[in-house]
């Protein structure tokens, strides 16, 4: 049967997908419980992360000191704010901190710890805007966060003051529109831009004495479940409080008079000290894209195989098939899938999926559907003659595929497949938005630090050519191997 021709194939693939699969699950050889734990990848004071590339801020001192108190671990999964609380909700991660206001919405989907600071909602402008009230906004955009409380407020003004909104994932590019005067005014929680403020960000809270929804912020579990983990985060933070420890923390981030964290060390203020104080981070995040890159482009080349000869199979059962999952995946925008297989499934199958490997597999999926196209073309345009004679030297059909039509169809694909393979690399960079610290994601943060976004990004734009280079010289070194 066909089938018996896949096995190889088959069989490698299975082998490679678990491989990410280990890669992609961090075993713990202890028997310390370990949670997963979300967080906002740039939210200063609560979450960022310091010139060391170390998560630091209230939320993360608070939890590594209720962590060790505990006796527990915890693998922490900085990404946007909304995805990071979809984690939680969907059963991905075990619990959210992430300057993480209160309210009776949230209540309904999460548990929640007592709160740890009291925080509200500001609205901002630059310095000197001429928008003085809220009245001022008719007609003029304003730029808010996906999925937080200070959107909630923001949108439910909307109406009533006439302007419009337009939403962003992080924190950082959100008042950067703002600052570049792309949108007139913004909603954040006035403890995370006042810092800002401090730091050097060109903003001005135009309420601070009249903050709206003022409440606390907290820790939340998704509803029913960790009641033990809630329940040592509250112990905890109460004894922290009375011990002087929880004061200690806060003032290390809130009163301390040099804005140590943030975007003011001068080695941030040129191209090569941005590389030189963030190389690790830089390092890291090149790992990480050349890692997804080469798991990516060896799976769903082989996946992409198997569907181009499912394509030209003599039953139209494989036929039928290889069609439907080339369409319905070449459909799917990559950044859709990837957070289908990350953020949705597990909810549904009640199984976490690592990062890593909810990466891949959408990049096999995604990538895979295209390669399976043009494979599939590429052995449609071998000339029927070649099938014919074959055939009447005596081959069967299953032998003049695989001798005669496979092995010709696959050269005229070559350069198709170079093409798929630099575009495998590129699209990794749509996996940042499932928390997967690669060189885009990397480049956020960085950013969300030091505020130099022109710097930043354009490093990372020359790696990323650098790198596509590296690649385009294999695959053409490659090409003239097989040719
Ligand atoms: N402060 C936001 C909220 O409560 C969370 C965040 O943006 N990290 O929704």
């Amino acid at each position: 049967m066909v089938i018996k021709r896949f096995k190889p194939l088959l069989t490698a693939l299975v082998a490679l997908f678990f491989a990410a699969f280990v890669v992609g699950t961090t075993a713990s050889a202890d028997s310390k419980p370990n949670y997963i734990i979300s967080t906002d990848a740039t939210y200063a004071p609560f979450d960022f992360q310091d010139k060391n590339n170390n998560y630091v801020g209230i939320d993360m001192d608070i939890l590594k000191e209720v962590a060790k108190r505990n006796n527990f671990t915890y693998t922490l999964k900085p990404m946007s704010f909304n995805a990071a609380a979809q984690m939680v909700a969907n059963g991905q991660a075990d619990g959210i901190i992430a300057g993480m206001m209160i309210n009776d919405s949230r209540k309904q989907v999460y548990d929640v710890s007592t709160p740890y600071y009291q925080s509200g909602v500001a609205w901002i402008t630059k310095p000197n805007s001429k928008i003085k009230s809220l009245s001022d906004l008719k007609g003029k955009t304003v730029a808010l966060k996906t999925g937080t409380a200070a959107a909630a407020y923001g949108a439910s003004l909307k109406d009533k003051y006439g302007f419009k909104v337009k939403y962003f994932n992080d924190t950082d590019t959100m008042y950067n529109d703002v600052v570049n005067g792309n949108t007139a005014a913004t909603f954040e929680d006035y403890p995370v831009i006042q810092y800002a403020i401090k730091n050097g960000v060109k903003l001005q809270v135009r309420n601070p004495k009249d903050l709206g929804n003022a409440g606390g912020v907290g820790f939340f579990v998704k509803k029913g479940q960790n009641a033990q983990l809630l329940e040592q985060f509250n112990t905890t933070l109460a004894a922290m409080k009375k011990d002087g420890t929880y004061d200690k923390i806060i003032n290390k981030y809130l009163n301390s008079s040099q804005s140590t964290f943030v975007g003011s060390a001068s080695d941030n203020k040129t191209t090569l000290g941005i590389l030189k104080s963030n190389q690790n981070a830089f390092w890291k995040g090149l790992l990480e894209t050349a890692k997804l890159t080469v798991f990516g482009i060896v799976l769903a080349s082989l996946w992409g195989l198997l569907l181009g000869i499912m394509g030209i199979s003599e039953s139209k059962f494989w036929r039928g098939l290889s069609t439907t999952i080339i369409y319905i995946f070449r459909g799917l925008p990559l950044m859709v899938l990837a957070f289908f297989i990350y953020i949705g499934l597990p909810g549904v199958i009640g199984v976490k999926i690592p990062a890593f490997t909810a990466g891949i597999l959408t990049l096999i999926l995604n990538e895979g559907a295209y390669t399976g196209a043009f494979v599939r073309g590429g052995f449609e345009s071998v000339d029927v003659g070649q099938m014919e004679a074959a055939r009447s030297l005596g081959l069967t059909h299953r032998q003049a595929i695989w001798k005669v039509i496979v092995p010709q169809g696959l050269k005229i694909t070559v350069p198709s497949f170079v093409n798929q393979f630099i575009i495998t690399l590129k699209d990794t960079s749509i996996l940042s938005a499932i928390g997967l610290l690669e060189l885009t994601q990397t480049g956020t943060l960085i950013v969300a630090r030091n505020s130099q976004g022109f710097r930043v990004w354009a490093i990372i734009a020359v790696i990323y050519l650098i790198v596509i280079t590296l690649l385009t010289w294999f695959s053409n070194w490659l090409k003239k191997k097989i040719a």
